[in-house]
């Protein structure tokens, strides 16, 4: 039996089910017994890449860590040497993370490789499996190290930043045997590649709402990320009069509800503010330093942009007003993206193959799939995830959408695989 796209759907191969068992066992490497925390080019990321190492063998390819530590791997197409159709997600998490947000990508894609070695189904194309070393940029403020890396952006002007102990870029990633002047290595080429698609769960509410396991993605938005460093005047809280006051924290506060309501002011855009520090720290001395990040997004470019020129604006009000003085570190400026056209359209006609009706949603999160948007068509699957939380302990999946999703990505890559357009 063939449809309109020439794919005969009776090839249709099965994900296995013991995703989710491998999915916790990627969760059991953290940083912190009790919960997941695994930041890049650290021993827990050496422990994930060897572990995605391993299964990347079993499921039949060739594996290789490349110059900026993202975890590869390849399996042939009928000719050797030939563009791949590259797959795959992020292997680090936030703080306190919840177990699917990248490794569900990461696994999928393993998987869809692993049920086309099984049947000895090769394509005219290679299909690579890359495992991001840095999509969160938790430990440097600077998110898609790892797909930047492979894109050929990566910013080496962040190599001397250092982490919350005072480690530098450049000096984790000797650490972990890379050498920071061969970066340029992991760049791919653009013709080695046909397109990237990656499966993630989608960290929000939708698809919940409308009782669907997956869906196509759209788009991905824009975000801007800042470090504001606020300084005033230390001082006896006992004894300096409110009217006499340079107290930073209070400043950075009217701040932080500046972000809030920049946010409320612009449609379809949201403002966070998830780190905060004072200093010294005591409770008789008015804080005389405090520093706070800010993350903003918004669906439409030009929007954000307006909304964080406002932002820089109220800020130096703000501080002008209360006679502190600020300094804004720009840690990270992304602009939106839109996914192939042709390869939402591919994903919805799996959809429509797997008997689901066609959807699409776009992403409000970041994802790699952004990054290499500069070297590639791209295409984004989500998965319903509980309740739309994520970034969490709570962040929970079934094990039918799990494999929903690794189904409808081996599905969409078939259909790819037949119709080498
Ligand atoms: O922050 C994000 O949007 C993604 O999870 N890195
Ligand atoms: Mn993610
Ligand atoms: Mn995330």
């Amino acid at each position: 039996m063939s449809d309109a796209g020439g794919c005969s759907v009776t090839d249709i191969g099965s994900i296995s089910l013991d995703i989710m068992d491998r999915l916790d066992r990627l969760a059991e490497i953290t940083e912190t017994p009790g919960y997941l925390t695994r930041r890049c080019y650290t021993p827990e990321h050496r422990a994930a890449n060897d572990l995605a190492a391993e299964w990347m063998r079993a499921a039949g390819m060739e594996v290789w860590q490349d110059a900026v530590g993202n975890m590869m791997g390849r399996y042939e197409g009928k000719t050797p040497g030939a563009p791949a159709i590259l797959l795959g997600s992020h292997l680090d998490t936030v703080i306190r993370a919840g177990k699917y947000d990248g490794g569900l990508g990461v696994l999928s894609a393993i998987d869809c490789v692993k049920s086309l070695n099984e049947r000895g189904v090769r394509y005219d194309n290679a299909i690579e499996v890359a495992c991001f070393a840095d999509e969160e940029g938790v430990r440097y403020q600077s998110t898609f190290l790892g797909s930047r890396g492979l894109a050929g952006t990566f910013d080496t002007g962040l190599l001397d930043r250092p982490d919350k102990d005072g480690i530098t870029l450049a000096q984790a990633m000797t650490e972990f045997g890379l050498d920071p002047a061969k970066i340029g290595e992991a760049a791919r080429k653009p013709d080695e590649i046909r397109c990237y698609l990656e499966v993630h769960i989608e960290q929000g509410p939708v698809l919940e709402a409308e009782d669907l396991s997956t869906c196509a993605v759209t788009a991905i938005a824009g975000a801007n990320r800042m470090t504001v460093s606020v300084t005033g005047d230390a001082g006896h809280a006992g004894t300096v009069p409110m009217s006499a006051r340079q107290d930073a924290l209070t400043a950075a506060s009217e701040c932080i509800l500046a972000v809030e309501s920049a946010a409320a002011r612009h449609e379809h855009a949201v403002g966070t503010v998830g780190q905060i520090t004072a200093s010294p720290g005591a409770t008789n001395v008015i804080p005389g330093q405090a520093e706070f990040s800010v993350d903003f997004r918004a669906a439409d470019d030009a929007v954000r942009r307006q909304a964080v020129d406002e932002l820089i604006t109220a800020f130096d009000a703000i501080a002008e007003k209360r006679g502190v003085t600020l300094k804004i570190d720009h840690s990270h400026a992304a602009n939106g993206m839109t996914c192939a056209p042709e390869l939402v359209d591919t994903i919805e006609a799996a959809l429509t193959d797997l008997g689901q009706h066609p959807f699409r949603l776009p992403s409000g999160a970041g994802h790699d799939a952004a990054a290499l948007a500069e070297i590639t068509d791209v295409g984004m699957i989500f998965v319903r995830c509980d309740r739309g939380i994520s970034h969490s302990p709570e962040e929970s999946i079934t094990a039918e959408d799990a494999i929903a999703g690794a189904t409808l990505l081996l599905r969409t890559v078939e259909r790819l695989g037949t119709t080498n357009t």
